[in-house]
């Protein structure tokens, strides 16, 4: 009985996993165990050998099974040791960098010019970016001559041969939005269109793509005073700025007649440009009094009915109210100049280079 106890008390000790005590337990305490045949040789024994066996039998059974209990446990905390310790996770390790998304300056500009446009009563029209000819052209009073119309100033779309619809070309300003919307609306009407141009020019002050916003009132008593009030509206809201002063410069421009092109108030101290102050002046925008053919195109009479327009590159807005010095930043940069100029460090821009399209 003793070695019955110390070969299974000794194969539990040494037992790997659970597999091999059930083993150890079918063989030991099963039905057709060791521990059952002896109790089976019970019978053959006399009344005194069976009184001192029979129990023995029964205290070793019940030492094996608590045995088995115990090897058990023990496997089952070592297991759970192990995994544990395999397992394990650094909480206070750094959380991985997120990818982390901003606004763009150029549609922050954006936004924040329509909404002072809105306040004073200009809605917003949108159209294609790719229009025809007479559409991006001969509406706006630029003939077929004029050297914006030349492929080397604008992107012509591709023509099969036999395809005789006429030439299409990506928008070079948002002007054919203006000539449709007075299709569709006719006059009195108050509308800016901003979005994305094109023209084939690339350097350090032109973008092959850039955004204008481009406005537009007509009506039958509109002024340049209207103009000039609207502007300077515009400017002292958009620049935050109160004592905003602007200079109107007679120019030339197909669309409108007279023309004038406007200048801001500025001074440059130190190669950095202060808005509002100072004896220096930067040209921010263009504009002018509607041209009667002009209006004709878009449907509507000029003997009734005259206007103003005014055309603005946004992106060159963004430059200057978030200090942005060099415009391929735009479109060739990553999140790190963002972060840079990111509409909090700033207080003024500091322009190197001439920035005038
Ligand atoms: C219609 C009639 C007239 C829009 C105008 C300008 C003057 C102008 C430039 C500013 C900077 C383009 O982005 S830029 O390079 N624009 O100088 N734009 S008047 O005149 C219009 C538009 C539509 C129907």
């Amino acid at each position: 009985m003793d070695d019955l106890k110390a070969k299974y008390l000794g194969q539990i000790a040494e037992a790997a996993d659970e597999a091999a005590l059930e083993q150890i337990r079918l063989a030991a305490v099963g039905k057709k165990g060791e521990v059952a045949l002896k109790m089976r040789e019970l019978g053959k024994m006399t009344p005194e050998e069976r009184q001192t066996a029979g129990p023995a039998l029964n205290a070793l059974k019940d030492e094996i099974n608590s045995a088995l209990a115990a090897k058990k446990a023990a496997l089952a905390d070592a297991a759970l040791d192990e995994r544990l310790r395999s397992e394990w996770l650094d909480v206070t390790l750094p959380s991985r960098p997120r990818r982390q998304g901003t606004i763009h300056p150029v549609s922050q500009a954006s936004e924040e010019l329509t909404a002072i446009f809105a306040e004073m009563g200009f809605s917003v029209a949108e159209g294609p970016r790719i229009d025809t000819d007479w559409y991006n052209f001969d509406a706006l009073n630029i003939p077929g001559h004029h050297p914006a119309r030349a492929e080397m100033d604008t992107f012509y779309m591709h023509r099969a041969e036999g395809d005789n619809r006429p030439p299409h070309v990506l928008r070079t300003h948002t002007s054919p939005v203006q000539i449709r919307s007075m299709e569709k609306m006719g006059a009195p009407l108050r509308i800016i269109c901003p979005g994305g141009v094109y023209r084939a020019d690339y350097d350090q002050t032109h973008t092959p793509m850039f955004h204008q916003v481009e406005g537009l009132a007509l009506d039958r008593d509109i002024s340049m005073a209207n103009l000039k009030w609207t502007l300077e509206e515009f400017c002292r809201a958009f620049f935050e700025i109160d004592d905003v002063e602007l200079r109107f410069r007679a120019s030339h421009f197909p669309f409108t007649e007279p023309s004038a092109e406007v200048d801001i108030r500025c001074s440059w101290q130190g190669g950095t440009l202060k808005i509002g102050e100072g004896d220096d002046w930067m040209e921010i925008l263009g504009s002018g009094m509607v041209h009667p053919k002009v209006i004709a195109a878009g449907g509507i009479d000029p003997d009734v009915y005259q206007g103003f327009a005014f055309g603005i590159g946004i992106d060159r807005l963004a430059m200057l109210k978030y200090g942005i010095p060099d415009l391929r930043a735009f479109f060739d940069s990553d999140l790190r100049w963002l972060r840079h100029y990111g509409f909090a460090a700033l207080d003024m821009p500091n322009l190197h280079g001439g920035l005038s399209r």
